[in-house]
């Protein structure tokens, strides 16, 4: 593997979920890969999971790892070319990836959507930007249209913990009272649609995700319809794909709660963290056994470190 940006850099997803099960039974069984190997985890935007856990697994394999957080620690990057640089910016994108580049051999960026442009945001400027011009391999630690680490960390929970075959998994959104990127539920979409699940979608009309990660998914506009024999329920706002960026509804009434999970299959609760307590979903549901959001965090480590694995094999 020389580059994770998304689902379509790897090759097998149940060879890879396999690999993730290897990984989690053995986290120091590849202790000497990372050897004198070292990567970058630069942060544009704040993180609790996401920065630890990928410190984490690269501390199981060896690997040295060094945490910058861009505009806080270093010069505020320009990013579009030809720019006349008399503004904030100090340093462009050409020359602060390329000298990332020369320090380490593998690069991981957390770029959020700005959600102001939606153009700009769905073609990935920041992380191609690096892909670019950085010259080692790059991680997509949640870029502006997808978070695959996460996809990956909630499909081996979900593996570990289903009752049939293919379990119906239903994403649903759920109010926020600010804009929140569709990153989240896009790259869900994404990888739920090649893994061995029965996948519904249910959100108030306006939430429509980009056709690209929607595909031939018909959104269940009922959100008590698509909870019935649920075997899993993923909750997670995001702000509007077709009105860019604009929270259309608020309303309490999408919240998760002890009632709707009644509706399901004795349904797990999931949620990729940080969540609004009372707002997203109840303190009831998050406090029962049903919920996995803290063994979904836990699997954070399993799916860098396996991505990290895959790639210092092929190094
Ligand atoms: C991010 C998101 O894309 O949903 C990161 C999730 C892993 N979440 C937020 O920005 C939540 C911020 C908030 O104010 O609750």
């Amino acid at each position: 593997m020389n580059q994770f940006l998304n689902i379509k850099d790897i090759s097998s997803l149940p060879d890879l979920l396999e690999e993730a099960k290897e990984v989690k039974a053995n986290p120091f069984g590849w202790k000497s890969l990372g050897k004198n190997k070292s990567i970058c985890l630069l942060f544009l935007n704040p993180s609790l999971r996401t920065r630890l856990s990928s410190q984490r697994a690269a501390q199981n394999l060896g690997l040295d790892a060094v945490v910058l957080d861009v505009d806080a620690g270093s010069w505020k990057l320009e990013f579009a070319d030809g720019a006349v640089m008399n503004g904030d910016s100090a340093e462009h994108i050409r020359e602060a990836a390329a000298v990332i580049g020369a320090y380490f051999d593998v690069v991981a960026i957390r770029a959020f959507a700005e959600l102001k442009d939606r153009d700009e945001d769905y073609s990935e400027k920041i992380l191609s930007a690096f892909v670019n011009y950085c010259g080692v391999p790059v991680i997509n630690m949640e870029s502006s249209t997808g978070h695959p680490l996460q996809a990956l960390a909630d499909l081996i929970t979900i593996e570990e913990h289903k009752k049939v075959a293919k379990p119906k998994v239903v994403l649903t959104w759920a109010p926020h009272p600010r804009a929140i990127p569709q990153a989240v539920a896009n790259s869900f979409v994404e990888w739920m649609t090649v893994a061995d699940v029965e996948l519904t979608i249910t959100h108030p009309k306006g939430y429509e995700l980009a056709p690209q990660y929607l595909g031939d998914f018909k959104p269940e506009y009922d959100q008590q319809k698509a909870f019935e024999d649920a075997d899993f329920i993923y909750a997670k706002n995001w702000s509007s794909y077709t009105e860019y960026g604009k929270v259309l509804s608020n309303d309490p009434k999408w919240m998760i709660t002890v009632e709707k999970m009644k509706f399901t299959n004795k349904a797990k609760f999931m949620h990729c963290l940080p969540v609004r307590r009372n707002q997203v979903v109840e303190d009831a549901v998050l406090d029962s056994s049903d919920s996995l959001v803290i063994e979904e965090a836990a699997n954070r480590i399993v799916s860098m470190q396996t991505v990290l694995k895959k790639m210092l094999e092929s190094m």
